[in-house]
């Protein structure tokens, strides 16, 4: 029987060494959490790194970790210090992600990052031909494995291949500033069909192609001397009944079984009429906008002086990638700023912010969704931004304003939201009052009309639309041979 074979960077599981011992532990992220619920009931295997590197571990644990990852229908790719330095820090972040989120000065090129690119991806690209069978479909994704599907396809010419980049494709005046601009659009144009999150991504790939590989581009299919490769939108979704059934449970809870975290958030709602928490959830990263979400909410504060004391910004940064200077820089600005405007506006009762630098468990992340009224989401850049449809499915009784980035891919979804742009402190102040202002009615015309959408447009109808146009090329090749 034929089967799916998922390729990113990271497996939807971490694994990590306590007292000599493997800690299985889900992972944190957009993707993991995405695609979780259609690996768990299709017939797939997933195949990524499992988070360890070679060096970290111990010879007698070797062939445990490729048996617990198997336990989950997974295969663990194994990646030394270097490879993980020169591959994810050096070529995966410190170049294509800078560059596809526009930030051109934090762009490095490489050699050495470069060379462990390839190097890596074609690890990647010859696991997968260990496992693929003919008939089998192959789903790589996102932007650390750009030139897996060529990889594969070299070896494999009748492969079905995907690819789905979750972060934006920029415009082809960035993108051309690429030294291996070439090199990683024929790497991906291995694929049968290519995905983006919003139909500007497309544009712009598809822009790229025509413009750089100089290939006939007709609307959005790109034909190559063999082969006809597809391209389209299909924004994801999220796993909608879990989060809705998650903040349903959590209103079950009794004031015993309720977390720490939710009593302080009750505190605060409860000890001040009108009280409003405002939510903020990222990774500590330089595209989501953290320090500019915070000065903006300074000039709030200044602007309008009466919300002292009635609101609180509660702020959760996922820490990220902290081997790459500008994230820690970053760090560094958001602890400073916290600190500094927590100073200038205290009272004896009163912070303005709470700021959590950690993971925390899915439940907390229920209690922050559920407790705060208003949910502040200002990235720079973001492909999609899953943190804003989570927020929306778990208002079951459908009151809450979302303040959404026009920056962000999920804003072309989700008009019904607040949408400013992260850049403009008078429109985010502006919206705050908005939110804060606005009739109970209001904020349920909006959000059923968003809950609606969302329920409908679930993680699971994105896989499941992007796996049928997958095997759709299929007949389309068979077409194009026959012509
Ligand atoms: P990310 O940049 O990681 O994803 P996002 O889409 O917001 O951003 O997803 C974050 C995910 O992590 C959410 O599902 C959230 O629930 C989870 N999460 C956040 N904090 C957590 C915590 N403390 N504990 C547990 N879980 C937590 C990338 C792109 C995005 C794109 C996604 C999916 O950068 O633009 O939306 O992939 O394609």
């Amino acid at each position: 029987m034929s089967k799916t074979i998922i390729i990113s960077n990271r497996l939807p599981l971490q694994i990590s060494i306590e007292n000599d011992h493997l800690e299985v532990t889900p992972s944190v992220g957009g993707l993991a959490t995405g695609l979780k619920s259609f690996h768990k009931d299709g017939d797939s295997v997933w195949i990524g790194w499992p988070g360890l590197t070679e060096e970290e571990i111990p010879e007698k644990l070797k062939g445990e970790v490729q048996k617990k990852a198997k336990d989950e229908n997974c295969v663990a790719v194994n990646l030394s210090s270097d490879e993980i330095d020169g591959f994810y820090y050096g070529f995966s972040n410190r170049t294509v992600w800078p560059l596809f989120h526009y930030f051109m000065e934090y762009t490095e090129a490489d050699d050495t990052y470069w060379k462990f690119y390839k190097q890596v991806n074609q690890k990647y690209a010859d696991e997968i031909l260990k496992y693929y069978e003919e008939g089998d479909v192959i789903w790589v994704h996102d932007y650390q494995l750009l030139l897996v599907p060529n990889m594969v396809r070299e070896k494999a010419p009748e492969a079905v291949i995907g690819f789905f980049n979750h972060i934006p494709f920029p415009s082809y005046e960035v993108f051309r500033t690429l030294p291996w601009r070439d090199e990683v659009l024929e790497g991906v144009l291995g694929a049968d069909l290519i995905g983006f999150h919003t139909y500007d991504y497309e544009r712009h790939f598809l822009s790229s192609v025509s413009r750089i590989l100089r290939y006939q581009v007709d609307f959005n299919e790109i034909t190559l001397p063999d082969r006809i490769v597809k391209v389209d939108s299909f924004p994801m979704g999220i796993d909608y009944k879990k989060f809705e059934q998650a903040a349903l449970d959590h209103f079950k809870n009794t004031e015993d079984q309720q977390s720490e975290l939710q009593r302080r958030l009750n505190h605060h709602l409860e000890s001040t009429p009108d009280a409003k928490l405002i939510l903020s959830i990222d990774r500590l990263d330089y595209t989501k906008g953290i320090a500019l979400r915070i000065r903006a909410f300074e000039y709030f504060l200044d602007k309008y002086p009466e919300f002292i004391e009635k609101v609180r910004l509660v702020m959760l940064a996922v820490p990220s990638r902290s081997n790459v200077p500008q994230y820690r820089r970053l760090k560094r600005e958001v602890d400073e700023l916290v600190g500094r405007i927590n100073g200038k506006f205290s009272t004896v009762s009163w912070t303005p912010i709470w700021y959590f630098y950690r993971s925390m468990p899915f439940e907390n992340l229920i209690d922050l969704y559920t407790s705060c009224g208003i949910a502040l989401l200002t990235p720079i850049r973001d492909g999609m931004n899953l943190v804003a449809k989570e927020y929306i499915a778990t208002r079951t009784n459908h009151t809450g304003v979302l303040i959404l980035s026009e920056m962000a891919g999920a804003a072309h979804e989700m008009n019904e939201a607040l949408i400013i742009n992260p850049n403009n402190f008078e429109q985010v102040a502006q919206a705050l009052c908005t939110a804060f202002g606005m009739p109970e009615e209001e904020q349920i015309q909006r959000n059923k009309m968003l809950q609606k959408r969302l329920r409908r447009y679930s993680v699971e109808k994105w896989a499941n639309d992007f796996m049928k146009a997958l095997h759709a090329t299929r007949e389309n090749r068979d077409a194009f041979k026959s012509i």
